[in-house]
């Protein structure tokens, strides 16, 4: 937080209900109005609600809500996932810090909450654009007692109880894409991480990241986002309560973790089935060394696509980034 900002809000907690003039608030901060209009500006985009009166000033109706532990944890109905939060204002990649609370062995299901990362990350060093406020950006701890090699399956669990999550709280139809994107009338609304901590075929954790864009508007997105990305305000047209949509979440993974872990792989994928997008049709599937065009029939036992050529050969796709 820049100096500045620390000092508006600081003028604006003393000032209570009454206005204050942008010429007062210059002068108190010892800038120009100019700079306090931009950081007025950067308030609103953050979620706080500014009255502003002509010949009065400004004051805040509303600060925006946070997603701390406690606020979270307040109507949590889980037994593991979420009982263990750690929040953080902001963050360089919540990935960072929950590989090392998962090395100093936090319990499984301790999950890592931020309300802003500097530099959030995709796959494949891509960027994760997550401003401040507005989305879910985090990451839980898991330590299942599976093979290294059915690890995937999990990205798609999480987008399951993403989507059912979803589903509960808004009238929207969210769809998989997989391995790793949950659309909105085709626009990316959530993206899914997962990284591995690993020892020869042991898995010592499973860092499941998740960034969710909920009250973002379009403008939010950087000029290269708007076309491709949405947020559940863009499409719900309401403002959402980031601390239930994460409650609903733990709520749905637990479900589906525990049942997994009891059942397997196949109750998971039938569920996937269910949401995915892109079965059924022609697809494009660009991996780091080539690109494939087929059909796509649907996913493996172990979560991996299978893809049919023009030829009929079938192939087996564990990791690619997919064109519909
Ligand atoms: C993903 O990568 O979709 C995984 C994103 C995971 C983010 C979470 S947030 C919490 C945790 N901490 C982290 O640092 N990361 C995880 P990928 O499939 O590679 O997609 C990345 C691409 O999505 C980018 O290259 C952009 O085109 C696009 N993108 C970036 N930010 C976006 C956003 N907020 N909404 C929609 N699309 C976005």
């Amino acid at each position: 937080q820049s100096e500045i900002r620390k000092e508006l809000l600081d003028a604006f907690t003393s000032a209570g209900d009454a206005f204050l003039s942008g010429q007062h608030l210059a002068e108190i901060i010892g800038c120009s109005r100019t700079a306090v209009w931009k950081h007025i500006e950067e308030l609103r985009k953050e979620g706080f609600e500014l009255e502003a009166v002509r010949n009065k000033g400004y004051r805040i109706l509303k600060t925006p809500e946070k997603v701390t532990a406690d606020e979270v944890r307040l109507g949590l109905t889980t037994n593991f996932i979420g009982r263990n939060i750690h929040y953080v204002e902001s963050v360089e990649s919540t990935q960072k810090i929950a590989h090392h609370y998962a090395s100093e062995n936090a319990p499984e299901g301790t999950v890592i909450i931020a309300e802003e990362q500097m530099s959030g990350r995709g796959r494949m060093a891509r960027k994760w654009h997550s401003p401040k406020y507005t989305g879910i950006w985090m990451s839980m701890i898991l330590r299942p007692n599976i093979p290294l090699s059915n690890a995937p399956q999990l990205t798609l669990l999480a987008a399951v109880a993403i989507v059912q999550a979803i589903e509960e709280m808004t009238d929207l139809i969210p769809e998989i894409k997989w391995p790793n994107d949950i659309l909105i009338n085709g626009k990316k609304v959530t993206g899914i991480l997962t990284e591995l901590q690993a020892e020869a075929d042991r898995i010592h954790s499973i860092i499941i990241g998740i960034g969710i864009n909920v009250n973002q508007k379009k403008e939010d997105f950087p000029l290269e986002l708007q076309e491709i990305a949405t947020s559940l305000f863009i499409e719900e047209g309401e403002t959402l309560s980031r601390a239930e949509l994460i409650r609903t979440i733990f709520k749905e993974f637990e479900k589906l973790y525990t049942l997994y872990l009891d059942q397997g792989f196949l109750p998971i994928k039938i569920l996937w089935e269910g949401y995915a997008g892109s079965i059924g049709k022609f697809i494009k599937a660009r991996t780091l060394n080539y690109t494939i065009e087929g059909k796509a029939l649907g996913i493996t036992n172990d979560g991996v696509l299978q893809l049919e050529d023009r030829t009929g050969t079938i192939h087996h796709i564990y990791s690619a980034d997919i064109e519909i």
